[in-house]
């Protein structure tokens, strides 16, 4: 399987995440897709290319132009601002608040355009994240014109920006831009498996209305884990994508078998509407000892995920979105797509 990585996903380097009430360095290093790309590297699985620019017209098909606009001025105007510390939301137009205009400061378009706090802006991040959409861009590209898989080694994630949101890492919805690529290419169903541990609140939000992108999500319970607004088994698609968001939330601790059951409905859903390609957010915070998730996923069990998505037998990519054990966070990558590789 070819695998797509650029060297630019490294131009975030976040210093602060706001975890349990302090500061702390982010989870979601770049550290994560260098040990990746390092395990890849040693296995057989094959070429690791870079993808070409695709520019901002993809990015814009599924995101608002004034969310685009502030995330690539955000930091050189916090900056001007003279703030000292990495540019974070900390006032939202919450639901006491009128919240009916966008505010002219950066400060409080942070909270306009955020949907959590923990994630800061940087130096790099808007840099960063068209690196990551432009490597998911290649990877399907790919899919589409052989028909073959691919791995797009993306960082940061994508899976909680919505339209006009960061947040939980993310900024530019990688799957969804992906998904829309896909489909502006003349895919008439795409569908979207996301098996990251969080809810891929950001990725349901973009195509909520709409029955030509099927959005699959296995998470954990947002009553209990983030994004807790979002991923609930009650949210199911609205007018004519009634039907078309389809949610498993599973509580912290789920048993591997628990879990593998409950893709195989996710899976028979997929088949029923029978996609020409499918985009795997694959997030392997699944893994017992990933620090902020709680599933319990063993190493080995990520070779079993790889040959069961094999069984869907339809144009596959792979776009990477959490997994913060880092120092097992290449195997389970490679073994996914290992396990996937031997069944296709
Ligand atoms: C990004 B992705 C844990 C709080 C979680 C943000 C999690 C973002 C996950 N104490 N905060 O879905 O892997
Ligand atoms: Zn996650």
């Amino acid at each position: 399987m070819l695998t797509f990585h650029s060297d630019k996903t490294s131009l975030r380097q976040a210093r602060t995440e706001l975890h349990d009430g302090a500061l702390v360095t982010p989870f979601e290093s770049p550290e994560r897709v260098a040990l990746i790309l390092a395990h890849l590297k040693q296995s057989p699985l094959g070429e690791v290319r870079a993808p070409h620019a695709y520019g901002l017209a993809p990015v814009l098909a599924v995101h608002d132009t004034g969310y685009v606009s502030f995330l690539e001025s955000c930091w050189q105007r916090w900056q001007a601002a003279g703030h000292a510390g990495e540019a974070m939301a900390n006032i939202w137009p919450a639901r006491t608040l009128p919240g009916k205009h966008i505010p002219e400061s950066v400060s409080g378009q942070l909270g306009y355009y955020a949907l959590a706090a923990e994630t800061s802006i940087t130096q790099g991040t808007f840099d960063a994240a068209m690196a990551s959409k432009d490597v998911a861009l290649a990877a399907v590209s790919h899919t589409l014109s052989s028909g073959e898989p691919s791995f797009g080694l993306c960082r940061p994630p994508g899976h909680h920006a919505a339209r006009d949101q960061f947040g939980g890492y993310c900024f530019f919805n990688n799957a969804a831009i992906a998904a829309q690529y896909a489909r502006d290419a003349g895919k008439t169903r795409v569908a979207i498996l996301d098996v990251d541990f969080h809810h891929g609140n950001g990725t349901q939000q973009i195509f909520y209305d709409r029955e030509d992108v099927l959005f699959v999500s296995i998470h954990g319970d947002p009553a209990v884990t983030f994004p807790y607004y979002a991923g609930y088994a009650d949210e199911t698609g609205d007018g004519p994508g009634e039907g078309f968001t389809v949610n498993y939330p599973l509580p912290p601790g789920t048993e591997v078998v628990t879990w593998l059951a409950t893709l195989d409905q996710a899976m028979a859903r997929l088949q029923a509407f029978a996609p020409e390609l499918l985009v795997v957010s694959l997030g392997v915070d699944i893994f017992e000892g990933d620090p902020i998730s709680a599933f319990t996923f063993k190493r080995e069990d990520f070779v079993t995920l790889g040959e069961r998505l094999a069984q869907l037998q339809r144009p596959t990519t792979f776009l990477m979105e959490g997994g913060y054990a880092v120092e097992d966070i290449g195997v389970n990558v490679v073994n996914v797509l290992r396990g996937f590789d031997s069944e296709n």
